[in-house]
């Protein structure tokens, strides 16, 4: 069908050809050639590959001396390495959720850290960065961590049925995914709306206010917990000898084995590339390295010293390799866009006595950045980000320009053609020639937003946390919150946010309050049906 669209507006093009040429030859002619490239060249395959609390220290080409990471390092050289780039906020589901719909978590109820049971948060009414591509024929697919909830209603899902509301109803084809995290259950993977290898003898049940009767659980039987055990939380239930958060029955064979994940994901990115060789494709693959609980494939461990966290890294890396692997098989790397990122900052103990704090050594997670995941510092929203596109970005490139990842829906639907309807993905704004190296272009400001809700405004030059509650340290992770009763603003010429100035730059601090208010009080009122 497109074909066939494409082939008679290109009759067309060069039917109108020769008479058209002899009255204006050249505006006319670059329109035309304009238009016949654009008929003749399909549109590039976009791959967005978003890790889950990867660091902007952890990868060798952000500076990461103490872990290989070969496939990432390739991909840098390939395109634009970026260093000022930002996830919209510091912990998952917000971050997520204010990617794919290009509209900040604030505006929207229900978008803290999503239990496994949620229901789904983005509704099928509202614009995602997958319609905007299906909209422009491509073949969507969301693969690996969700997070967004599932099912029309929290806690109402039937694991054992199809369910009523998933990845299908928001512009997604095709989805193989994780409803939450490694680390909630129900651990086991959803394809297409039910359970992916579902096994009729074992019903599954999920709650994540009490648990089934005779099921054991980390808390009361922490020997069965033989593969890692928790530092904090994750007392739950227990899944191959890992304890979680939620309690979950049966599953049977379906249950995933946490160190065949990233091969699982891995192999079903390959089989939607593979399926969709022939037409446009855009990919959200969302790996569960290097979240908790991390327990990496055998072939991956020990081959660098720092433990499970670093395997977890070279895992990661592995799975990019093997997707570009695949591109380049199939003649398709040339024209396709890769995006990599991550969806927050970096934590070391997330959990798990995986020895991640005791091996860590000199290895910086955040790089030169202050705190990490869940903290209003720069270390948790920074992220590293590399853009890659053989066919149309030149390789080798840097940029320092400020960038927020609400802004990739609408550079990217301006990429591709795709309208966004009035009222949706409001705070995106079209920034393609920033994400394509073509200008360095700052954002004037970057929104973070920090686990307890707090919104730092961050310009080139400064940040702003405005006053927020909470402890200075959050226990368990061990993170600096950088949550405090006065408003703090940081020069960042040093990255490392250490020497509050607000009170020398009063100025400052209130035109950055300015900022915040706007958006405050700007943006979408959407409501969302689901209420707690
Ligand atoms: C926390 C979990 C942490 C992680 C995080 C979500 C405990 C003690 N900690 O509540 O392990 O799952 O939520 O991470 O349960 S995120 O990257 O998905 O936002
Ligand atoms: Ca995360």
């Amino acid at each position: 069908m497109k074909k066939d669209y494409i082939f008679r507006l290109g009759t067309l093009a060069s039917a109108l050809l020769p008479s058209a040429l002899s009255s204006q030859p050249s505006a006319l002619n670059s329109k035309l050639s304009t238009l016949n490239s654009q008929l003749n060249r399909p549109q590039p395959n976009v791959v967005v590959i978003f890790a889950d609390d990867l660091g902007y220290g952890d990868l060798e080409c952000y500076g990461a001396t103490r872990v290989q990471t070969p496939n990432v390092n390739a991909l840098a050289k390939s395109g634009i390495r970026f260093t000022n780039v930002h996830a919209i906020a510091a912990t998952s589901t917000p971050s997520r959720y204010g990617l794919l719909t290009g509209e900040y978590a604030f505006r929207h109820p229900n978008t803290d850290i999503a239990r496994g049971n949620a229901g789904m948060i983005i509704r099928p009414e509202q614009f995602t960065i997958a319609d905007a591509f299906k909209n422009a024929g491509y073949a969507t697919a969301a693969i690996g961590k969700w997070h967004l909830g599932l099912g029309d209603k929290d806690a109402e899902q039937d694991w054992n049925a199809q369910l009523p509301m998933h990845p299908g109803d928001i512009g997604f084809d095709y989805h193989y995914i994780m409803a939450a995290t490694a680390d909630r259950t129900p651990c086991v993977f959803i394809e297409q709306g039910h359970v992916a290898n579902y096994d009729p003898s074992a019903p599954i049940l999920v709650s994540y206010e009490q648990n089934f009767e005779g099921e054991p659980t980390g808390k009361e039987n922490p020997e069965l917990l033989y593969n890692l055990k928790a530092s904090h939380g994750h007392n739950q239930s227990i899944v191959n000898g890992i304890g979680r958060i939620g309690y979950m029955k049966g599953g049977g064979k379906a249950l995933w084995k946490d160190e065949n994940i990233a091969d699982s994901i891995a192999a079903h990115a390959i089989s939607f590339i593979q399926k969709h060789r022939q037409e446009p494709f855009f990919m959200y693959l969302a790996t569960n390295d290097v979240h908790v609980p991390r327990f990496p494939h055998d072939r991956f461990r020990g081959k660098n010293t720092m433990g499970f966290r670093g395997d977890a890294i070279a895992q990661f890396d592995w799975t990019v390799g093997q997707v570009i692997s695949e591109l380049e098989r199939l003649g398709l790397r040339e024209n396709t866009l890769i995006i990599l990122s991550s969806d927050n900052g970096p934590v070391v103990d997330d959990g798990y006595q995986d020895r991640a704090v005791e091996l860590l050594g000199s290895h910086r997670p955040a790089g030169p950045y202050r705190a990490g995941k869940y903290s209003t510092f720069e270390g948790g929203t920074v992220v590293p980000a590399i853009v890659s596109w053989p066919k149309k970005v030149r390789a080798g490139q840097e940029s320092d320009a400020l960038v927020s990842q609400i802004d990739w829906l609408a550079s990217l639907s301006a990429l591709v053609g795709a309208r966004i309807p009035k009222g949706g993905a409001v705070d995106s704004q079209n920034r393609l020639g920033t994400l394509l190296g073509e200008d360095r272009q700052d954002r004037p400001y970057v929104l973070e937003q920090a686990a307890n809700h707090a919104l730092s405004v961050r310009t080139k030059e400064w940040k702003y946390i405005p006053p927020s509650p909470g402890p200075a340290v959050i226990s368990g992770p061990n993170m600096e919150s950088g949550y405090a009763r006065e408003p703090q603003l940081y020069n960042m010429q040093q990255p490392y946010e250490q020497e509050n100035v607000a009170l020398q730059h009063p100025q400052v601090v209130f035109t950055l309050q300015s900022y915040l208010e706007k958006e405050r009080t700007g943006g979408a009122t959407y409501k969302s049906p689901i209420s707690k």
